[in-house]
């Protein structure tokens, strides 16, 4: 019986996926490691270490700990610099409708974010009040696809996993998600998402009362 349905934010809720690829691309040219697509696809999802990690993959040299901090937090001030410029219009279309039709449905919602910049992105969005649970992302210990985060989530709602519904834009979020023991909802292109229990091109799509009946 579901109970609650817990939220990716970037690529779901907010448009930032692009803004973390942007951000990352920049980051790679500064340093001469190539960027494409496939990698970038890698990134989503992942949080900012491990997304170095896969970065530094394409390196000529090896990295000391203080240089890929250095280097993690001069993506992250790229990230912050457009953020700062974020308002309710870089909600992904549907993305308010969707949330609030699950409250009204009468189910629990949690944001199961990576991103360290979750609190301050929920903010400017406006929607910060939507969320009867945020994962703090700086107590999650494994990056997805562990299922720590959505484990976290449905504890954080007071909820067993089995009750809650996932959804998702990242190959590392499905399976996160499916590790939980959840059903997943992959939003965006079938060829990233072919895990998913439910397919839907954007949150636009998703509806609540078709999924609790
Ligand atoms: C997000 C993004 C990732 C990003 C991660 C960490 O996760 O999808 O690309 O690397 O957060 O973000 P930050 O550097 O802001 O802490 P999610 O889980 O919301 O998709
Ligand atoms: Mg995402």
């Amino acid at each position: 019986n579901l109970r609650g349905v817990i939220f990716d934010l970037d690529g779901v809720i907010a448009d930032t996926a692009v803004v973390h690829h942007a951000a990352w691309k920049k980051l790679a040219g500064e340093i001469g490691i190539p960027f494409d697509d496939s990698v970038g696809e890698r990134l989503k999802g992942v949080d900012r270490r491990a997304s170095l990690d896969i970065l530094l993959e394409q390196a000529a040299r090896t990295y000391s700990e203080t240089e890929k901090e250095a280097l993690a937090s001069r993506k992250n001030d790229y990230y912050r610099q457009q953020i700062e410029g974020f308002g309710p219009q870089h909600l992904l279309p549907g993305a308010r409708t969707a949330i609030e039709s699950v409250r009204r449905a009468g189910l629990k919602t949690a944001l199961a974010s990576a991103s360290r910049n979750a609190p301050l992105l929920l903010e400017k969005l406006g929607i910060a009040d939507l969320f009867d649970y945020v994962v703090d992302a700086n107590h999650i210990r494994h990056a997805k696809p562990d299922p720590e985060i959505f484990l976290a989530a449905a504890r954080g709602l007071g909820l067993a996993p089995s009750e809650c519904l996932g959804v998702e834009d990242a190959a590392a979020g499905i399976a996160s998600i499916h590790s939980a023991g959840m059903k997943a909802v992959g939003i965006g292109q079938p060829q990233a998402l072919a895990g998913a229990d439910l397919l839907l091109p954007d949150v636009a799509a998703f509806d609540i009362s078709r999924l609790t009946t």
